[in-house]
């Protein structure tokens, strides 16, 4: 398809105008094709940037810049008009000189190479809670990734018509090619950290990125399109985009239940939504990893897709023993990028479960080492970068729910907020209600191990709602969302609909530092809880801090003493003392007046029944 055969007219305009300013050597429209991929390979193969994987049928390594590893968040802006819309935890850029200083970037960027327009759509094409996105990128690789991560091609243009709502989204790596020029194995991108730009301009929906190959500053729409801007979009429209995984749960009486869960990074999302229990009986598949977009239906509940068609997951850690599913999902069909390449051609990781074959192998840097014997990482010598990941397609992994695709969503009972607390917060707690539901997702954090930060060790950051990198507004306007959301279900006579809000922490430590809880597949018992609350049984106790677990309601996993399950699932009332005071004077009150009263209300409320 050519520029001037696209039929809506938005989407041509804006597709010229950039051809204008970016200067493209050629342009092409995605279609999502096995054979545009297949095109797309051996660009990259021959460009050097990609290396096929001998191993992994259809699989292919690539190295990226050292200065193009992760989400670069020092340069990802939200560009409202209001400076205070953008909150005090986002980086703020007036709108009109980010655009002209960005312009001034694109201008003859694309020099030299292909400008790919890719349509697509973060959801089952057509579903009432999807959206569309076109990508507008200089980058194969990207081309490639989208094609995994989300729905691309002609069929989406068909439901866009000649008007629809699409979220244009423009990316460059900033490395146009001069005549004869090639990338020669180097990784395309602008390596002046403070010349990257990841921006979102929520008012008008719209993403501009320049200068990073990777990742989420790359695949616009994961997190720019399907946190940033939809979470803005949500507020606007009245639905959530949430940073959350979704599990199926079958228990042993064949019912079902849909969970969705916001953790923040490294406490194992990906993992837990593709848990295999040691529960006997209980069954746990995947709808998402990483995503959820949610409306209410007719019926008063809450319906959940994963706008997402693929897994970006960090490779480092990732094993037989730590995500089984994971493993097998990408053992063909995938993308590894910043992984180790062993002598017989795979990829490897630190943590991945064995040594790495053979006498050398190939680091991320594209050094020659000695082949670690074991998987234990070495710092400062790691093989594969701490956030070399892999893509690949979900309906590669094994426990891929059949529903996951259904364009009507998912009804979600429960949401599931948790972190990494060494202390206090135990196992799991339900909340009292919505509102104190809410409380508990704005308190979500993990404690800080690294010394480096600038918190002290044992501090807790708080990233509220696992959204802290990730909301496109003011964080205090965004708990209102939720309160409102919540106020207008029970205002309606559905308030029982809602799904019920739990709190879990799998990371609790004993005075000599060991983990009390062994997690993985055993977190299926705190599930199993979780899925029974929902039926309203009479498995809690009313506590302080909201519904803890009956003695014996959660079954002790092996080597879990009855003493370590009570002390799990009880109140730590100092603790819980100190967590009240961090919360409202280092956490809220960063949120001035936009921090919604009744949460203050709420942190009174424990507060004084912990004093009775
Ligand atoms: O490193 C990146 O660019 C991506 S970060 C990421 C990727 C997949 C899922 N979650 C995340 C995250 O940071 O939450
Ligand atoms: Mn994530």
């Amino acid at each position: 398809m050519k520029v001037n055969e696209l039929k809506h007219a938005g989407l041509k305009k804006w597709v010229e105008d950039n051809v204008a300013l970016m200067t493209p050597d050629s342009v092409e429209i995605c279609d999502g094709s096995k054979g545009e991929y297949d095109r797309m390979l051996k660009i990259l193969v021959s460009a050097g940037l990609a290396t096929p994987l001998k191993k992994r049928p259809n699989s292919y390594l690539f190295r990226s810049d050292p200065s193009d590893v992760a989400r670069a968040e020092s340069r990802t802006f939200i560009s409202s008009k209001n400076k205070d819309d953008a909150g005090p935890t986002n980086n703020w850029r007036d709108p009109v000189e980010l655009k002209q200083t960005m312009s001034g970037l694109y201008k003859g960027c694309m020099k030299g190479r292909t400008m790919y327009v890719i349509p697509f759509s973060m959801g089952p094409v057509g579903s009432d809670i999807a959206k569309i996105g076109v990508e507008i990128t200089d980058s194969p690789y990207v081309v490639i990734n989208m094609h995994i991560m989300t729905r691309v091609g002609k069929k989406v243009l068909d439901v866009l018509g000649k008007d629809g709502f699409f979220v244009p989204c423009l990316h460059s790596i900033a490395k146009p090619l001069n005549p004869g020029e090639s990338d020669n194995g180097k990784w395309p991108c602008e390596p002046d950290v403070e010349k990257k730009y990841i921006s979102h301009f929520p008012d008008t929906y719209e993403i501009w990125s320049y200068g990073s190959g990777y990742g989420g500053n790359a695949l616009l729409g994961k997190k720019c399109l399907a946190l940033r801007i939809a979470s803005a979009l949500a507020r606007d429209e009245g639905w959530l985009a949430e940073h959350m995984l979704i599990l199926k749960i079958t228990n042993p009486k064949k019912e079902v239940k849909y969970l969705a869960g916001a953790l923040p990074s490294a406490c194992g999302k990906t993992n837990l939504a593709m848990l295999v229990p040691t529960l006997k009986g209980w069954k746990v598949e995947t709808i998402g990893d990483d995503i959820a977009w949610m409306k209410f239906g007719k019926d008063g509940r809450l319906y959940a897709i994963n706008p997402e068609a693929g897994f970006f997951g960090v490779a480092p850690g990732t094993s037989e023993q730590s995500n089984y599913n994971a493993m097998q999902s990408i053992k063909k069909n995938s993308i590894f990028t910043n992984c180790g390449l062993t002598e017989d051609g795979d990829i490897w990781w630190e943590q991945i479960g064995y040594g790495a074959p053979g006498k050398t192998i190939i680091d991320w840097k594209g050094n020659e080492k000695p082949a670690p014997k074991t998987d234990k990482a070495v710092k400062g010598e790691e093989i594969a970068h701490a956030n070399a990941r892999f893509t690949a397609p979900a309906n590669q992994c094994p426990v891929i729910a059949k529903e996951w695709q259904d364009p009507k969503g998912v009804p979600i009972s429960a949401f599931l907020f948790g972190g990494r607390r060494a202390t206090t917060i135990p196992l799991v707690n339900q909340s009292k209600s919505w509102v104190h539901g809410v409380f508990m997702g704005s308190i979500t954090g993990s404690e800080i191990t690294a010394a480096a930060l600038d918190l002290k060790e044992g501090s807790v950051r708080r990233d509220p709602f696992a959204m802290l990198p990730f909301c496109g507004y003011h964080m205090g306007d965004y708990f209102n969302h939720w309160l409102k959301l919540g106020k207008k279900a029970e205002d309606e006579g559905k308030g029982d609909k809602l799904p019920k809000i739990f709190f879990v922490n799998w990371f609790r430590k004993d005075k000599d530092g060991h983990f009390m809880w062994p997690g993985y597949g055993e977190n299926s018992r705190v599930l199993a809880w979780m899925f029974d609350r929902c039926d309203n049984k009479d498995n809690f106790v009313e506590t302080a801090i909201g519904k803890l677990p009956k003695t014996g309601a959660i079954e002790a996993p092996p080597g879990v003493s009855a003493e370590i399950m009570s002390e799990l699932c009880s109140v730590d009332t100092e603790g819980w003392k100190n967590e009240i005071s961090d919360v409202r004077d280092k956490h809220y009150a960063k949120f001035g007046d936009r921090l919604p009263k009744v949460l203050y209300d709420e942190l009174d409320a424990i507060e004084k029944r912990l004093n009775s």
